[in-house]
């Protein structure tokens, strides 16, 4: 199953989830035009739309953010470019002194089919840390606490209950009812 993302953290924990699903997944490195929006299933959608006339094989994309609840969501469908802007030490700065650290991780999966395009979610809760912790991982996985350890701190236990496990685990279920 080709995926296709410019993000390698993306793709080796979806490579990895799905030999549990004995489902081969396939590395398209490329960077694909993202839609505009406020909303990431309607996002992932409408790119998966459009890249599906460049490519006309089965493929997948997968569109996921970090929303924090004492920012309003934010940075939600913005999440790819405040993280190459102000990064995890940008997110510690904005929410210190904040007492509500609540945040779940969204994770959306567009797969196109050959001729239409599904959609799948996985959402995880968690909390936004104090500091930076651990080297795992990738993105904002340092200061993301499931429990009392950052994702980044977790290594493949992560993917046993991310945001991207779950919505991987939807879409291969489907995939097999589907084949
Ligand atoms: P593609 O669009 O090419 O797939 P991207 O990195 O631009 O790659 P997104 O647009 O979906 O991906 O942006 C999501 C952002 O959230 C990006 O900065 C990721 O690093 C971050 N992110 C997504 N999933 C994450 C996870 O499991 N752990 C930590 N950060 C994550």
């Amino acid at each position: 199953m080709l995926f296709v993302t410019s993000n390698e953290g993306k793709y080796r924990e979806a490579k990895k989830i799905g030999e549990k699903y004995g489902v081969k997944v396939e590395w398209k490195k490329m960077k694909y035009l993202e839609i505009q929006g406020s909303n990431l299933v309607e996002i992932a959608r409408k790119s998966a739309e459009l890249l599906s006339s460049e490519i006309k094989k089965p493929f997948f994309i997968e569109d996921s953010g970090l929303f924090i609840e004492a920012l309003n969501g934010f940075p939600g469908p913005y999440s790819s470019f405040v993280f190459k802007t102000i990064g995890n030490e940008g997110i510690i700065r904005l929410m210190k002194g904040e007492k509500n650290r609540k945040a779940y991780f969204l994770a959306v999966i567009a797969y196109f089919d050959g001729s239409d395009v599904h959609t799948f979610v996985g959402r995880v809760e968690g909390e936004i840390s104090e500091e930076i912790r651990g080297d795992k991982g990738f993105g904002y996985d340092p200061v993301f606490l499931y429990g009392d350890k950052t994702f980044a701190e977790m290594g493949d236990e992560k993917n046993e209950v991310s945001h991207r496990r779950r919505a991987l685990e939807s879409f291969f279920e489907f995939v097999k009812l589907n084949p």
